[in-house]
């Protein structure tokens, strides 16, 4: 290699060394920023967020207040993944709204996309659909899920 290789080279490696210190600065502020956003009602899981509101709302608000926030309501899909909206909901000892309904199909609870679910966490004996409309799912404190009525007001949870 002659010697404008060389110096080429040697422009690279500086560029690349610049290029390291702009990254490491970056994770670091990112890792300061998780820790910021996610104290004291956020969870972080795989790459989702979950983060409540603290209002409790009916179904349509809340899912309103999620998509106006950028977010969705949350749709639990793995056990780590209810394992975190279960610790938010035992911190405010409230019950929050899933996304899932089963308003198109009854008995058939579904994800916003339409698509069925892929995890569930019901209670013994639920989904019961007491009294014949309950469309809504909500997590308990303990991590159960039951159909609710979708007009009760629960822990408003969004979905990032
Ligand atoms: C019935 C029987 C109860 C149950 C309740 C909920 C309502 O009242 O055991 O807790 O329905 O499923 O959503
Ligand atoms: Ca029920």
């Amino acid at each position: 290699k002659g010697e404008s290789g060389l110096a080429e080279v040697n422009v690279l490696r500086q560029q690349v060394a610049v290029l390291e210190g702009h990254l490491r600065r970056l994770q670091n502020a990112f890792s300061q920023y998780k820790k910021a956003v996610l104290f004291p009602d956020g969870r972080s899981v795989g790459e989702k967020i979950f983060k409540t509101a603290g209002s409790e709302k009916t179904f349509q608000d809340a899912q309103q207040i999620c998509t106006q926030a950028g977010g969705q309501l949350p749709s639990p899909r793995s056990a780590a993944e209810n394992e975190a909206l279960t610790q938010l909901a035992t911190a405010q000892n409230k019950s929050a709204f899933l996304s899932m309904t089963d308003s198109r199909k009854e008995g058939t609870f579904i994800y916003p996309t339409g698509e069925p679910l892929v995890y569930s966490n019901w209670a013994p004996q639920e989904p019961n659909n007491d009294g014949g409309s309950e469309n809504c799912v909500e997590i308990f404190p303990n991590g159960k899920w039951n159909d609710k009525l979708c007009g009760e007001q629960r822990l408003v949870i969004c979905e990032f």
